[in-house]
Protein backbone atom coordinates (compact mmCIF):
# COMPACT_ATOMS: atom_id res chain seq x y z
CA UNK A 1 0.00 0.00 0.00
CA UNK A 2 2.54 2.28 0.83
CA UNK A 3 4.47 1.59 -2.11
CA UNK A 4 0.96 2.16 -4.03
CA UNK A 5 0.65 5.58 -2.62
CA UNK A 6 3.74 6.50 -3.74
CA UNK A 7 3.51 6.01 -7.03
CA UNK A 8 0.46 8.09 -6.90
CA UNK A 9 2.73 11.26 -5.47
CA UNK A 10 4.64 11.32 -8.17
CA UNK A 11 2.36 10.67 -10.70
CA UNK A 12 0.48 14.12 -9.50
CA UNK A 13 1.60 16.53 -11.78
CA UNK A 14 -0.07 15.30 -14.63
CA UNK A 15 -2.12 17.66 -17.48
CA UNK A 16 -5.50 17.06 -17.95
CA UNK A 17 -6.82 14.99 -21.03
CA UNK A 18 -9.70 17.26 -21.50
CA UNK A 19 -8.01 20.62 -22.24
CA UNK A 20 -8.80 20.03 -26.21
CA UNK A 21 -11.59 18.21 -26.03
CA UNK A 22 -15.13 18.86 -27.51
CA UNK A 23 -18.08 19.64 -25.53
CA UNK A 24 -20.66 16.92 -26.17
CA UNK A 25 -24.66 17.28 -25.45
CA UNK A 26 -27.25 15.17 -26.23
CA UNK A 27 -30.60 16.74 -27.37
CA UNK A 28 -34.12 15.39 -27.50
CA UNK A 29 -35.73 16.86 -30.47
CA UNK A 30 -39.39 17.41 -31.32
CA UNK A 31 -40.60 14.55 -33.60
CA UNK A 32 -39.64 16.58 -37.21
CA UNK A 33 -36.26 15.53 -36.35
CA UNK A 34 -34.93 17.07 -40.18
CA UNK A 35 -36.47 20.74 -39.15
CA UNK A 36 -35.24 20.58 -35.64
CA UNK A 37 -31.46 19.57 -36.96
CA UNK A 38 -31.36 22.77 -39.26
CA UNK A 39 -32.22 24.72 -36.29
CA UNK A 40 -29.00 23.28 -34.64
CA UNK A 41 -27.14 23.54 -37.23
CA UNK A 42 -27.83 27.15 -38.03
CA UNK A 43 -27.24 28.26 -34.15
CA UNK A 44 -23.59 26.40 -34.56
CA UNK A 45 -20.59 26.53 -36.39
CA UNK A 46 -19.56 24.02 -39.60
CA UNK A 47 -16.48 22.22 -37.54
CA UNK A 48 -20.09 21.21 -35.21
CA UNK A 49 -20.76 17.72 -35.55
CA UNK A 50 -24.23 16.17 -35.37
CA UNK A 51 -25.09 12.74 -35.03
CA UNK A 52 -28.71 11.04 -34.98
CA UNK A 53 -28.70 8.36 -32.62
CA UNK A 54 -31.42 6.48 -34.05
CA UNK A 55 -33.13 6.32 -31.00
CA UNK A 56 -36.29 8.51 -29.05
CA UNK A 57 -35.24 11.74 -31.12
CA UNK A 58 -32.09 11.55 -29.41
CA UNK A 59 -28.96 13.55 -31.52
CA UNK A 60 -25.21 13.69 -30.23
CA UNK A 61 -23.94 17.51 -30.31
CA UNK A 62 -19.89 17.99 -30.64
CA UNK A 63 -18.49 21.09 -30.68
CA UNK A 64 -15.24 22.69 -30.63
CA UNK A 65 -14.30 23.99 -26.94
CA UNK A 66 -13.83 27.47 -28.28
CA UNK A 67 -17.67 27.59 -29.37
CA UNK A 68 -20.00 29.82 -28.40
CA UNK A 69 -22.72 27.56 -28.29
CA UNK A 70 -23.84 27.10 -24.75
CA UNK A 71 -26.72 24.86 -23.15
CA UNK A 72 -28.94 27.36 -22.40
CA UNK A 73 -28.88 28.47 -25.83
CA UNK A 74 -29.07 24.64 -26.86
CA UNK A 75 -32.19 24.48 -25.08
CA UNK A 76 -33.66 27.90 -26.92
CA UNK A 77 -33.64 26.54 -29.97
CA UNK A 78 -37.04 25.50 -31.76
CA UNK A 79 -37.60 22.28 -31.73
CA UNK A 80 -35.34 21.06 -28.83
CA UNK A 81 -37.18 19.27 -25.87
CA UNK A 82 -34.09 18.58 -23.76
CA UNK A 83 -30.52 19.45 -23.36
CA UNK A 84 -27.74 17.97 -20.91
CA UNK A 85 -23.96 16.74 -21.65
CA UNK A 86 -22.70 14.01 -22.66
CA UNK A 87 -22.02 12.72 -19.17
CA UNK A 88 -18.77 10.22 -18.47
CA UNK A 89 -19.15 7.18 -17.37
CA UNK A 90 -16.40 5.78 -15.24
CA UNK A 91 -15.83 1.86 -14.12
CA UNK A 92 -16.30 0.76 -10.60
CA UNK A 93 -13.08 -1.35 -9.71
CA UNK A 94 -10.76 -1.06 -6.85
CA UNK A 95 -10.80 2.18 -5.46
CA UNK A 96 -6.79 2.00 -5.23
CA UNK A 97 -7.01 2.32 -8.81
CA UNK A 98 -9.70 4.97 -8.44
CA UNK A 99 -7.83 6.80 -6.74
CA UNK A 100 -5.10 7.96 -10.00
CA UNK A 101 -8.10 7.98 -11.93
CA UNK A 102 -8.82 11.64 -11.52
CA UNK A 103 -5.02 12.70 -12.81
CA UNK A 104 -5.95 11.77 -16.20
CA UNK A 105 -2.63 11.23 -17.56
CA UNK A 106 -3.00 11.58 -21.17
CA UNK A 107 -2.40 8.78 -22.89
CA UNK A 108 -2.09 8.03 -26.71
CA UNK A 109 -4.73 5.65 -27.91
CA UNK A 110 -3.38 2.43 -29.18
CA UNK A 111 -3.86 1.81 -32.76
CA UNK A 112 -4.26 -1.50 -32.86
CA UNK A 113 -4.68 -4.55 -34.84
CA UNK A 114 -7.43 -6.31 -32.90
CA UNK A 115 -7.39 -10.17 -32.78
CA UNK A 116 -9.77 -11.74 -34.86
CA UNK A 117 -13.12 -13.70 -33.61
CA UNK A 118 -12.24 -17.33 -33.22
CA UNK A 119 -14.47 -19.96 -34.90
CA UNK A 120 -17.01 -21.28 -31.78
CA UNK A 121 -15.37 -24.32 -30.25
CA UNK A 122 -16.62 -27.22 -28.55
CA UNK A 123 -14.48 -28.09 -25.50
CA UNK A 124 -13.92 -31.13 -23.49
CA UNK A 125 -15.81 -31.65 -20.47
CA UNK A 126 -14.15 -32.07 -17.18
CA UNK A 127 -14.20 -30.47 -13.56
CA UNK A 128 -12.86 -26.60 -13.90
CA UNK A 129 -9.20 -26.77 -12.07
CA UNK A 130 -9.47 -23.50 -10.82
CA UNK A 131 -12.50 -23.48 -9.41
CA UNK A 132 -11.54 -23.62 -6.09
CA UNK A 133 -9.84 -19.92 -6.47
CA UNK A 134 -13.25 -18.86 -6.58
CA UNK A 135 -14.38 -18.26 -3.14
CA UNK A 136 -17.60 -16.06 -4.26
CA UNK A 137 -18.71 -19.01 -5.93
CA UNK A 138 -18.72 -21.40 -3.20
CA UNK A 139 -20.25 -18.60 -0.67
CA UNK A 140 -23.31 -18.29 -2.76
CA UNK A 141 -23.84 -22.02 -3.22
CA UNK A 142 -23.65 -22.35 -7.10
CA UNK A 143 -22.47 -25.75 -7.24
CA UNK A 144 -25.89 -26.69 -5.88
CA UNK A 145 -27.78 -24.63 -7.88
CA UNK A 146 -26.56 -25.68 -11.09
CA UNK A 147 -27.92 -29.21 -9.97
CA UNK A 148 -31.65 -27.63 -9.19
CA UNK A 149 -33.45 -27.97 -12.70
CA UNK A 150 -32.98 -28.82 -16.47
CA UNK A 151 -31.98 -25.84 -18.51
CA UNK A 152 -34.64 -25.14 -21.06
CA UNK A 153 -33.54 -21.80 -23.01
CA UNK A 154 -29.92 -20.60 -23.61
CA UNK A 155 -30.00 -17.26 -21.84
CA UNK A 156 -27.88 -13.91 -23.29
CA UNK A 157 -25.89 -12.03 -21.28
CA UNK A 158 -24.72 -8.47 -22.43
CA UNK A 159 -21.31 -7.48 -20.58
CA UNK A 160 -21.73 -3.90 -21.44
CA UNK A 161 -18.13 -2.51 -20.53
CA UNK A 162 -14.60 -2.42 -21.80
CA UNK A 163 -14.93 -5.23 -24.21
CA UNK A 164 -13.89 -9.10 -23.52
CA UNK A 165 -10.67 -10.94 -24.29
CA UNK A 166 -12.54 -13.23 -27.13
CA UNK A 167 -9.85 -15.31 -27.83
CA UNK A 168 -9.71 -16.70 -23.89
CA UNK A 169 -10.21 -20.39 -23.81
CA UNK A 170 -12.53 -20.23 -21.26
CA UNK A 171 -14.75 -17.76 -22.94
CA UNK A 172 -14.97 -18.60 -26.56
CA UNK A 173 -17.61 -21.57 -26.07
CA UNK A 174 -20.09 -19.09 -24.51
CA UNK A 175 -19.63 -15.91 -26.93
CA UNK A 176 -22.86 -15.22 -28.31
CA UNK A 177 -23.11 -15.72 -31.73
CA UNK A 178 -25.05 -13.71 -33.88
CA UNK A 179 -27.69 -16.12 -35.87
CA UNK A 180 -27.93 -13.32 -38.47
CA UNK A 181 -23.99 -13.22 -39.17
CA UNK A 182 -23.19 -16.94 -39.11
CA UNK A 183 -23.24 -19.56 -41.59
CA UNK A 184 -22.66 -18.24 -45.38
CA UNK A 185 -24.14 -16.07 -47.61
CA UNK A 186 -25.77 -16.37 -50.86
CA UNK A 187 -22.42 -16.48 -52.47
CA UNK A 188 -20.83 -18.93 -50.30
CA UNK A 189 -19.28 -16.45 -48.16
CA UNK A 190 -18.97 -16.82 -44.53
CA UNK A 191 -21.27 -14.27 -43.35
CA UNK A 192 -19.11 -12.99 -40.35
CA UNK A 193 -16.36 -11.84 -42.57
CA UNK A 194 -17.95 -10.76 -45.62
CA UNK A 195 -18.41 -7.18 -45.44
CA UNK A 196 -22.11 -7.02 -45.25
CA UNK A 197 -24.70 -6.46 -42.99
CA UNK A 198 -26.69 -9.22 -43.36
CA UNK A 199 -29.21 -9.47 -40.72
CA UNK A 200 -29.95 -5.85 -41.89
CA UNK A 201 -29.76 -4.66 -38.07
CA UNK A 202 -27.24 -1.45 -38.86
CA UNK A 203 -24.37 -3.38 -38.36
CA UNK A 204 -21.70 -4.93 -40.29
CA UNK A 205 -20.55 -8.81 -39.33
CA UNK A 206 -21.81 -8.12 -35.61
CA UNK A 207 -21.16 -11.41 -34.66
CA UNK A 208 -20.43 -11.23 -31.11
CA UNK A 209 -21.17 -8.04 -30.76
CA UNK A 210 -20.19 -4.65 -30.96
CA UNK A 211 -17.19 -1.76 -30.40
CA UNK A 212 -19.05 1.59 -29.85
CA UNK A 213 -15.25 3.10 -29.10
CA UNK A 214 -13.79 2.26 -32.31
CA UNK A 215 -17.37 1.54 -33.56
CA UNK A 216 -16.31 -1.73 -35.17
CA UNK A 217 -17.06 -5.99 -34.93
CA UNK A 218 -13.93 -6.55 -32.79
CA UNK A 219 -15.08 -5.08 -29.04
CA UNK A 220 -11.14 -6.77 -27.83
CA UNK A 221 -10.51 -5.27 -24.30
CA UNK A 222 -8.23 -3.07 -24.72
CA UNK A 223 -6.17 -2.41 -21.46
CA UNK A 224 -4.73 1.23 -20.67
CA UNK A 225 -2.33 2.41 -18.29
CA UNK A 226 -3.51 1.29 -14.74
CA UNK A 227 -1.57 3.79 -12.80
CA UNK A 228 -3.30 6.57 -14.70
CA UNK A 229 -6.89 4.86 -14.16
CA UNK A 230 -6.94 2.96 -17.63
CA UNK A 231 -9.10 0.09 -18.26
CA UNK A 232 -7.33 -3.07 -16.25
CA UNK A 233 -9.10 -5.06 -18.57
CA UNK A 234 -12.31 -5.06 -16.56
CA UNK A 235 -14.64 -6.34 -19.03
CA UNK A 236 -13.03 -9.82 -19.53
CA UNK A 237 -13.02 -9.97 -15.70
CA UNK A 238 -16.69 -9.39 -15.47
CA UNK A 239 -17.51 -12.16 -18.05
CA UNK A 240 -15.86 -14.62 -16.79
CA UNK A 241 -18.51 -14.35 -13.55
CA UNK A 242 -21.27 -14.17 -15.80
CA UNK A 243 -20.89 -17.32 -17.52
CA UNK A 244 -16.92 -18.56 -18.02
CA UNK A 245 -17.80 -21.90 -19.16
CA UNK A 246 -18.50 -24.14 -16.89
CA UNK A 247 -17.54 -28.12 -16.92
CA UNK A 248 -14.78 -27.75 -19.72
CA UNK A 249 -12.12 -28.96 -18.23
CA UNK A 250 -10.37 -25.59 -18.32
CA UNK A 251 -10.15 -22.53 -15.84
CA UNK A 252 -13.43 -21.43 -13.97
CA UNK A 253 -16.55 -21.53 -14.14
CA UNK A 254 -19.36 -18.30 -14.19
CA UNK A 255 -22.52 -18.40 -12.02
CA UNK A 256 -24.13 -19.20 -14.99
CA UNK A 257 -21.90 -21.80 -16.86
CA UNK A 258 -23.83 -22.03 -20.49
CA UNK A 259 -25.11 -18.35 -20.95
CA UNK A 260 -24.05 -16.76 -23.73
CA UNK A 261 -21.67 -13.50 -23.81
CA UNK A 262 -22.76 -10.67 -25.67
CA UNK A 263 -19.51 -8.62 -25.90
CA UNK A 264 -20.47 -4.97 -26.03
CA UNK A 265 -17.48 -2.24 -25.74
CA UNK A 266 -18.14 1.35 -24.69
CA UNK A 267 -15.19 1.73 -22.41
CA UNK A 268 -12.20 2.37 -23.83
CA UNK A 269 -8.56 1.79 -22.67
CA UNK A 270 -8.35 5.07 -20.48
CA UNK A 271 -11.40 3.60 -18.60
CA UNK A 272 -13.74 6.17 -19.83
CA UNK A 273 -16.95 5.76 -21.70
CA UNK A 274 -19.58 8.19 -22.73
CA UNK A 275 -23.71 8.04 -22.01
CA UNK A 276 -24.35 8.39 -25.73
CA UNK A 277 -22.34 5.10 -25.99
CA UNK A 278 -23.84 3.41 -23.08
CA UNK A 279 -26.82 3.91 -24.60
CA UNK A 280 -25.90 2.40 -28.27
CA UNK A 281 -24.37 -0.36 -26.18
CA UNK A 282 -27.82 -1.02 -24.40
CA UNK A 283 -29.61 -0.65 -27.24
CA UNK A 284 -28.33 -3.15 -29.00
CA UNK A 285 -27.90 -5.32 -26.13
CA UNK A 286 -31.86 -5.42 -26.19
CA UNK A 287 -32.89 -5.15 -29.53
CA UNK A 288 -30.30 -8.47 -30.59
CA UNK A 289 -31.69 -10.80 -27.67
CA UNK A 290 -30.31 -9.65 -24.66
CA UNK A 291 -32.42 -10.18 -21.62
CA UNK A 292 -30.03 -9.68 -18.77
CA UNK A 293 -27.07 -6.93 -19.03
CA UNK A 294 -24.26 -6.85 -16.86
CA UNK A 295 -23.33 -2.98 -15.75
CA UNK A 296 -19.94 -2.54 -13.52
CA UNK A 297 -20.21 1.24 -14.39
CA UNK A 298 -21.42 4.74 -13.06
CA UNK A 299 -22.33 8.23 -14.65
CA UNK A 300 -20.66 11.52 -13.65
CA UNK A 301 -23.55 14.14 -13.28
CA UNK A 302 -26.96 14.68 -11.67
CA UNK A 303 -25.36 16.52 -9.03
CA UNK A 304 -28.05 19.20 -7.54
CA UNK A 305 -28.61 21.87 -10.43
CA UNK A 306 -27.72 19.92 -13.11
CA UNK A 307 -29.73 18.44 -15.74
CA UNK A 308 -30.46 14.87 -14.82
CA UNK A 309 -29.31 12.45 -17.57
CA UNK A 310 -32.57 11.97 -18.63
CA UNK A 311 -31.10 10.02 -22.19
CA UNK A 312 -29.55 6.87 -19.83
CA UNK A 313 -32.48 7.12 -17.74
CA UNK A 314 -34.48 6.43 -20.88
CA UNK A 315 -33.07 4.10 -22.40
CA UNK A 316 -32.74 1.78 -19.07
CA UNK A 317 -36.46 1.94 -19.03
CA UNK A 318 -36.72 1.05 -22.71
CA UNK A 319 -34.60 -2.21 -21.70
CA UNK A 320 -37.28 -2.61 -19.17
CA UNK A 321 -40.40 -2.64 -21.43
CA UNK A 322 -38.94 -4.56 -24.31
CA UNK A 323 -38.31 -7.42 -21.32
CA UNK A 324 -34.62 -6.67 -20.18
CA UNK A 325 -33.04 -6.96 -16.91
CA UNK A 326 -30.19 -4.44 -15.92
CA UNK A 327 -27.94 -5.14 -13.24
CA UNK A 328 -26.09 -2.05 -12.44
CA UNK A 329 -23.27 -1.80 -9.84
CA UNK A 330 -24.24 0.45 -6.55
CA UNK A 331 -20.82 2.53 -7.28
CA UNK A 332 -17.92 2.14 -5.02
CA UNK A 333 -17.77 5.55 -2.33
CA UNK A 334 -15.34 8.11 -2.92
CA UNK A 335 -13.69 8.61 0.49
CA UNK A 336 -12.21 4.99 0.24
CA UNK A 337 -12.95 3.70 3.71
CA UNK A 338 -15.70 3.00 6.33
CA UNK A 339 -19.51 2.61 5.61
CA UNK A 340 -20.52 5.91 4.66
CA UNK A 341 -21.82 5.15 1.00
CA UNK A 342 -25.47 5.76 1.57
CA UNK A 343 -26.59 6.43 -2.34
CA UNK A 344 -30.36 7.15 -0.90
CA UNK A 345 -28.54 9.94 0.63
CA UNK A 346 -25.88 10.99 -2.21
CA UNK A 347 -27.04 8.91 -5.16
CA UNK A 348 -25.05 7.19 -7.69
CA UNK A 349 -26.23 6.42 -11.23
CA UNK A 350 -27.84 4.58 -12.64
CA UNK A 351 -28.14 2.22 -9.39
CA UNK A 352 -30.04 5.15 -7.59
CA UNK A 353 -32.36 5.24 -10.14
CA UNK A 354 -36.04 4.48 -9.13
CA UNK A 355 -36.59 2.11 -12.44
CA UNK A 356 -38.04 -1.08 -11.68
CA UNK A 357 -36.21 -2.89 -14.18
CA UNK A 358 -32.83 -2.28 -12.38
CA UNK A 359 -31.25 -4.54 -9.61
CA UNK A 360 -28.33 -2.70 -7.79
CA UNK A 361 -25.39 -4.75 -6.51
CA UNK A 362 -23.20 -3.69 -3.49
CA UNK A 363 -19.97 -5.85 -3.05
CA UNK A 364 -19.35 -7.88 0.11
CA UNK A 365 -15.78 -9.93 1.36
CA UNK A 366 -15.80 -13.59 2.01
CA UNK A 367 -16.83 -12.74 6.09
CA UNK A 368 -20.14 -10.87 4.92
CA UNK A 369 -18.57 -7.89 4.97
CA UNK A 370 -19.17 -5.05 3.05
CA UNK A 371 -15.98 -4.19 0.76
CA UNK A 372 -15.29 -0.96 2.64
CA UNK A 373 -15.59 0.92 -0.59
CA UNK A 374 -19.02 -0.44 -1.49
CA UNK A 375 -22.18 1.71 -1.30
CA UNK A 376 -25.02 0.63 -0.24
CA UNK A 377 -28.70 2.23 0.44
CA UNK A 378 -31.88 0.38 2.00
CA UNK A 379 -33.58 1.86 -0.64
CA UNK A 380 -31.66 1.80 -4.20
CA UNK A 381 -29.12 -1.04 -2.98
CA UNK A 382 -31.21 -4.23 -3.87
CA UNK A 383 -28.44 -7.35 -2.97
CA UNK A 384 -24.75 -8.23 -1.57
CA UNK A 385 -22.90 -10.22 -3.88
CA UNK A 386 -19.15 -11.63 -3.52
CA UNK A 387 -16.69 -8.48 -4.56
CA UNK A 388 -13.51 -8.25 -2.54
CA UNK A 389 -10.55 -10.34 -4.13
CA UNK A 390 -12.45 -11.80 -6.61
CA UNK A 391 -11.01 -14.43 -9.12
CA UNK A 392 -12.02 -14.35 -12.68
CA UNK A 393 -10.83 -14.56 -16.49
CA UNK A 394 -8.22 -12.10 -17.30
CA UNK A 395 -6.60 -10.40 -21.31
CA UNK A 396 -4.29 -13.15 -22.50
CA UNK A 397 -5.60 -16.26 -21.37
CA UNK A 398 -5.32 -15.84 -17.66
CA UNK A 399 -7.26 -16.12 -14.61
CA UNK A 400 -5.77 -14.10 -11.25
CA UNK A 401 -7.82 -12.19 -8.33
CA UNK A 402 -4.83 -9.47 -8.65
CA UNK A 403 -5.08 -6.52 -10.40
CA UNK A 404 -1.53 -5.41 -9.89
CA UNK A 405 0.51 -8.79 -8.39
CA UNK A 406 3.56 -6.39 -7.14
CA UNK A 407 1.52 -4.34 -4.94
CA UNK A 408 -0.76 -7.00 -4.23
CA UNK A 409 -4.00 -5.01 -5.51
CA UNK A 410 -6.62 -7.35 -6.27
CA UNK A 411 -9.88 -7.62 -8.31
CA UNK A 412 -12.34 -5.40 -5.68
CA UNK A 413 -15.17 -3.64 -6.57
CA UNK A 414 -18.91 -3.14 -7.23
CA UNK A 415 -17.70 -3.84 -11.00
CA UNK A 416 -17.49 -7.49 -9.34
CA UNK A 417 -20.24 -8.38 -7.43
CA UNK A 418 -22.78 -6.78 -10.50
CA UNK A 419 -21.65 -9.74 -13.11
CA UNK A 420 -22.54 -12.34 -10.39
CA UNK A 421 -26.04 -11.18 -9.92
CA UNK A 422 -25.95 -10.98 -13.45
CA UNK A 423 -25.08 -14.83 -13.83
CA UNK A 424 -27.57 -15.82 -10.91
CA UNK A 425 -30.47 -13.83 -13.34
CA UNK A 426 -29.35 -16.01 -16.32
CA UNK A 427 -29.25 -19.36 -14.23
CA UNK A 428 -32.34 -18.96 -13.20
CA UNK A 429 -34.26 -17.65 -16.19
CA UNK A 430 -32.64 -19.89 -18.51
CA UNK A 431 -34.67 -22.79 -15.80
CA UNK A 432 -37.61 -20.54 -16.23
CA UNK A 433 -38.13 -18.93 -19.60
CA UNK A 434 -41.64 -18.44 -19.17
CA UNK A 435 -40.96 -15.80 -16.10
CA UNK A 436 -40.77 -11.65 -17.02
CA UNK A 437 -38.22 -9.62 -15.65
CA UNK A 438 -40.34 -8.63 -12.72
CA UNK A 439 -40.75 -12.59 -11.36
CA UNK A 440 -36.90 -12.84 -11.81
CA UNK A 441 -36.06 -9.70 -9.67
CA UNK A 442 -38.52 -10.87 -7.48
CA UNK A 443 -37.12 -14.27 -6.70
CA UNK A 444 -33.79 -13.38 -7.01
CA UNK A 445 -34.28 -10.91 -3.96
CA UNK A 446 -36.73 -12.77 -1.58
CA UNK A 447 -33.82 -16.06 -1.80
CA UNK A 448 -31.17 -13.80 -1.17
CA UNK A 449 -29.52 -15.09 2.66
CA UNK A 450 -29.75 -12.54 5.71
CA UNK A 451 -27.11 -10.92 6.61
CA UNK A 452 -27.76 -8.96 9.63
CA UNK A 453 -25.62 -6.06 9.41
CA UNK A 454 -26.95 -6.01 5.90
CA UNK A 455 -30.65 -5.64 7.17
CA UNK A 456 -30.39 -1.44 7.29
CA UNK A 457 -28.41 -0.94 4.52
CA UNK A 458 -29.69 -2.86 1.68
CA UNK A 459 -32.82 -3.56 0.25
CA UNK A 460 -33.08 -7.30 0.55
CA UNK A 461 -31.08 -7.10 3.83
CA UNK A 462 -29.18 -9.71 2.54
CA UNK A 463 -26.67 -11.72 -0.28
CA UNK A 464 -27.24 -13.26 -3.29
CA UNK A 465 -27.48 -17.24 -2.50
CA UNK A 466 -27.97 -19.85 -5.71
CA UNK A 467 -28.53 -21.97 -3.88
CA UNK A 468 -31.82 -21.02 -2.37
CA UNK A 469 -32.68 -18.91 -6.03
CA UNK A 470 -32.82 -22.50 -7.67
CA UNK A 471 -35.33 -23.89 -5.28
CA UNK A 472 -37.77 -21.06 -6.11
CA1 LIG B 1 -25.57 -7.13 -38.68
CA1 LIG C 1 -21.90 -10.13 -42.51
CA1 LIG D 1 -14.14 -23.48 -17.24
Amino acid sequence: MKKLLLLLATLSIVHSASANEDRQYLIQVTSDLKQSLSHLQALTSSSTHIQDLQWNNWVLLKTPKASTVTLQKLQEVPGVNYVQPNYKIKLFTNPLLKQVQGLNHLQTPHAQDNPDIPAPVQGSVGADPLFNKQWGMNDIGVKQGWRAAPLKKEMIVAVIDTGVDYTHEDLIENLWRNPGETGTDANGKDKSTNGIDDDNNGFVDDVIGWDFVSNDNKPWDLKGNIFAGGNPGHGTHCAGNVAARGDNNLGISGVAPAAKIMVLRFIGERGQGTTADAINAIKYAVDNGAQITSNSWGSEGEEPGAPENKALRDIISYAGAQGSLFVAAAGNGHSGVGYDNDIDDRPAYPASYDIDNIISVAAIDSEDRFGGFSNWGVKSVDLGAPGVKVFSTVVGQGYTDMVIPMLKVTWDGTSMATPHVAGAAALYWSRHPEKTWQEVKAVILASVRKVPSMQNKLVSGGKLDVEALMKQ
